[in-house]
This record gives C-alpha cells, structure tokens and sequence, in this order.
C-alpha cells in the first residue's frame, strides 16, 4: 500500500490495540466521518500487515460478509464486503473457543471453499469459480467486531477486516460438483435449541455468485484468491451470540456438520 498518512497510522493502531486488549471501541466514523469505502479497504489492508508483522501470521484466505438481504437488513447496509482469513483465526472442532480472548463473540454459518487453483479477474464467472474451487465444507465463523455493540458503517467494518476473529472448518470436505450448492438447507443448534435456520440460497442467491462478486473486487485492486485458500462464502443466517460454557452446532443438507464449543 501506498505511505501511510499518519491519520491511517491512528486509525490501524486503534483498531489493533482494540483487538489485542479485547477492547471493544467507539467506531472510526464518530471520528472521521469522510472516510471512503476505497480508504477503508486501504486501512484493512494496514492493519492485516502489520498483524503480519507484530503477530507474525499468514493470509491463509478470504471472507465475504453481509452477503444475505437479512444481514445487509440487520446491519443497516446495502452492500457486500470482504476481508481477510490468517492463520491465528484457525480454530478447531476439538479444541475449546476462549471467550476470555474475544469481546462479544457471534457464530455464523458458512460455507467453506477450498480454492485448487490461483483465481484473478475481473471477467470471472460463477462456472470459474466452481471449476477452481477443490473442495466444499461446513463452517462456522466466529465474528466479533471490535467496535461496541456491533455497530457500524461499512466503512467501519470494512476497515475492521469485516468482524472477522476466528472460524471453524468440519472434517468432510467434498467435490462441489456432488451437492447443489444453490440450495443447501442449514440449521444451527446453540446447547441443542435451535437457533437459527437458513439456505445457501440467501448468499447472493448462490455461494460461488458471492466468491464470483469477491474476486472481481479484489481484482480491481491487483489481487486474487490463490490455490490453497479457504474461502467463507458468507453467513447463511444472522449470526448467533454465544457465551462461555455454550456449544453450538451447524447441520448443512448432504454437506455435514460443523460444531463448536466456547470455555
Ligand atoms: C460483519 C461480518 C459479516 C458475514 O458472513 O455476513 C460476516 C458483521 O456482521 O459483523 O462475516
Ligand atoms: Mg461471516
């Protein structure tokens, strides 16, 4: 990214320090309400490299948000987003989420891709995207916005790498070839009530339309989804708050399941 103003220095030590400390803060637009879309995805871009630096992790993927009209509804918005997935956000089935670690943690179901070729352009079509996609699995999304109460702007979220803190990937990943991937029905249980149901179809009407819309937003900045990457298609319901000592479950039509557990 182009040197840094020292505006967009405050705003990414901010927003990382919110992070670090598990501090939840008032949100970037109280403070400077000009920000663009354009500069808010410059200062994701800052503040992913310099968790690159401090804390020494990898881009391992990409993420969309907001995909689905309930979401855009539920946080006031018009418009897709996208962030970015590294290493320390890999949380596992078998191992305890720790809520000490996080403000006011959400879980999401998604989708997961895993990308079997480099993918960049801006003429990509959905057919692309399925025929670079290896494999298909249930996932879950931990979100959890550093600022209060989970309100903000786009600009906000964008500049917070769109809520992300950890996700959860399940064992079985398939072909996407063998499940129609418009349509994969999903209900997810928090402490075995159902809390949420959903359909793929609220991705944008189909997950790999979203990856599809992702990769040409990314291409308009020089960047693609590489061969090795997971992808998180996007949430298929709102999200859900949990708490410690809660466990949570997401079953997906012929996909499988996904399950979490927060100490
Ligand atoms: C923004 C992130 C949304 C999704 O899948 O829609 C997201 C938020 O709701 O805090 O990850
Ligand atoms: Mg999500």
């Amino acid at each position: 990214m182009p040197l840094m103003t020292s505006k967009e220095k405050e705003i990414i030590t901010y927003l990382y320090t919110a992070e670090r400390d598990v501090r939840e803060v008032v949100k970037v637009t109280d403070d400077y309400p000009e920000l663009t879309i354009q500069e808010a995805y410059e200062l994701q871009e800052g503040l992913l490299a310099r968790k690159m630096v401090e804390n020494r992790t990898k881009r391992v993927g990409a993420k969309l948000g907001l995909t689905s009209k309930a979401k855009q509804e539920m946080m006031g918005v018009n418009e897709a987003i996208y962030g970015e997935l590294h290493n320390d956000m890999l949380a596992y089935e078998w191992e305890p989420v720790n809520r000490a670690k996080l403000i006011h943690p959400k879980a999401e179901p998604e989708i997961a891709f895993l990308m079997g070729k480099d993918l960049q352009g801006a003429d990509i079509t959905e057919k692309d995207v399925i025929n670079a996609t290896k494999y298909v699995a249930p996932a879950v999304e931990i979100i959890d916005s550093r600022y209060k109460d989970f309100k903000f702007t786009l600009v906000d979220v964008v500049a917070d790498n769109c809520s992300s803190a950890k996700f959860i990937v399940g064992s079985k990943w398939i072909s996407p070839d063998s499940v129609d991937l418009g349509n994969v029905g999903m209900v997810m249980t928090k402490n075995g009530k159902v809390a949420a149901t959903g359909s793929s179809a609220a991705v944008l009407g189909h997950p790999a339309t979203a990856i599809t819309w992702a990769v040409h937003q990314l291409a308009a900045r020089g960047k693609g989804l590489k061969k090795g990457d997971i992808i998180l298609s996007g949430a298929m319901s709102g999200a859900i708050a949990f708490d410690s000592g809660d466990s949570i479950i997401a079953e997906f039509d012929n996909l499988g399941s996904v399950s979490m557990f927060c100490k």
